[in-house]
């Protein structure tokens, strides 16, 4: 079963996000939404109390984690939002009139990778025609303004942003899952460490979108949320993200909002371990971070239903 004292196998977490759709017909179904390069199935869990009443389809708040996969932090978050939203039924009104896309885990290889073989592996594990090394960097490869910025085309770099745009099966399958539902999609987040930042687009340049005063106050929302509830002194960074942290093209964040036309679009660094470590943030953190992660996220859902 899922648990939050430990970090899982890959085969685990999509072991509970199966369980859970069996156990929750009513309310959680599993996805496969593509495969990944080595040819693992990449699952999203789409959590539905119930078609909308109205004419308007309900919401949709889009998570995914794990794009980078030294982030271990990333996916225990996904994973305990999934388990409170399905499974804790005194969480019932976050999904009466909210639905939820969450894939919890969107880079099975690399995720692998880091378990047997190298724990700070970031990208996937394909080796395109004629690279001299192997992985292309997810959060480079999305088609939105590719290789603006801040993304490399040398496959032996940690940003390589691979071939082409969308070269990537892993990157597919999260645009070609959103696409179809990106009407109905609210809001995109997705988890990555670390920082303690809610940033958002533009990432590929130091713009600010037109909604970035809607985009900055939300993201507070959300952080203030966390700190309020933090038992580790956690404290967040709202922020453009090329403007705070660094530009970066081909990004997730930024493709949801520029091609998907998501209006709210996130990337949560979540915290890290201590110095020296960061990446490597001991199990003993995740129960604390999952559990003040999800009061932000319940701001943010608090915001859409609002809103939408
Ligand atoms: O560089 C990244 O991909 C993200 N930081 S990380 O340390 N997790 O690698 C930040 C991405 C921010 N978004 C954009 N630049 N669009
Ligand atoms: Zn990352």
């Amino acid at each position: 079963d899922v648990t939050f004292n430990s970090f899982m196998y890959y085969s685990e977490q999509m072991a509970y996000v199966r369980r859970v759709a069996e156990d929750y017909p009513d309310k959680a179904s599993v996805e496969t939404i593509g495969q990944s390069y080595e040819g693992t199935d990449i699952l999203l869990l789409k959590i539905s109390s119930g078609p909308s009443e109205t004419s308007t389809p309900k919401p949709m708040i889009f998570i995914d984690a794990g794009i980078h996969c030294r982030e271990w932090i990333a996916p225990p978050v996904a994973l305990y939002i999934i388990q409170q939203l399905v499974e804790n039924t005194t969480n019932a009104a976050l999904i009466e009139n909210v639905d939820w896309a969450i894939a919890p885990n969107v880079n099975p290889d690399g995720y692998s990778y880091t378990q047997t073989t190298n724990r700070l592996w970031r990208k996937n594990r394909r080796l395109a025609e004629g690279d001299a090394c192997y992985g292309i960097d997810l959060n480079r490869n999305f088609g939105y303004m590719w290789m603006f910025d801040g993304a490399s085309n040398y496959s032996c770099d940690q940003t390589y942003a691979g071939p082409s745009s969308f070269s990537e099966p892993e990157s597919r399958a999260i645009r070609d899952w959103i696409l179809p539902n990106k009407d109905n999609i609210k809001l995109y987040l997705t988890f990555h460490s670390y920082g303690e930042m809610i940033l958002y687009p533009w990432g590929y340049a130091p713009i600010y979108t037109e909604n970035a005063d809607d985009l900055q106050r939300v993201g507070e929302l959300a952080a203030e949320a966390i700190e309020s509830s933090s038992t580790i002194n956690s404290n967040y960074t709202v922020a453009n993200s090329a403007i705070f942290l660094y530009p970066a093209a081909g990004a997730s964040d930024d493709w949801a909002v520029g091609e998907a036309e998501i209006k709210l679009s996130y990337t949560v660094e979540l915290p890290n371990g201590d110095a020296p470590y960061y990446f490597m943030i001991p199990a003993r953190q995740i129960l604390p971070v999952v559990q003040e992660t999800f009061q932000g996220v319940q701001a943010f859902h608090k915001y859409i239903e609002e809103e939408f």
